[in-house]
């Protein structure tokens, strides 16, 4: 291999090695919510991160959803905690690949 493919060769998988896109939406699984008024207090609570763009809460399915701002992230810790304060469980949190309308899709759709 002669120098010039050697180094494309490294750009090329420094490239891929970086992650194409960090997941932007947390979905958590939260038990305690029982009415409209549990949704929207868990909502305003998470909306008052600076790195939250949009909230989800489906109180059928005992989730609750956020995608994040680009490049900012909020720590499962903070989260757990924001939560638990409310007076909630959360039972799991996960970062997904899906975006914030189609998890609302799906489980419209459930
Ligand atoms: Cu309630």
């Amino acid at each position: 291999m002669n120098k010039m493919k050697f180094y494309i060769m490294t750009i090329a998988l420094s490239l891929t090695a970086v992650p194409v896109l960090a997941a932007s939406t947390i979905k958590m699984q939260v038990e305690g919510l029982v009415c409209a008024f549990c949704g929207s207090a868990i909502e305003k609570k998470l909306r008052s991160n600076a790195a939250t763009a949009d909230v989800l809460v489906s109180l059928e399915h005992k989730i609750v959803a956020l995608s994040l701002k680009d490049g900012q992230d909020i720590a499962d810790d903070t989260l757990r905690t924001q939560i638990t304060d409310a007076g909630y469980q959360v039972k799991k949190i996960e970062r997904v690949p899906d975006t914030l309308d189609s998890l609302r899709a799906a489980l419209k759709g459930r």
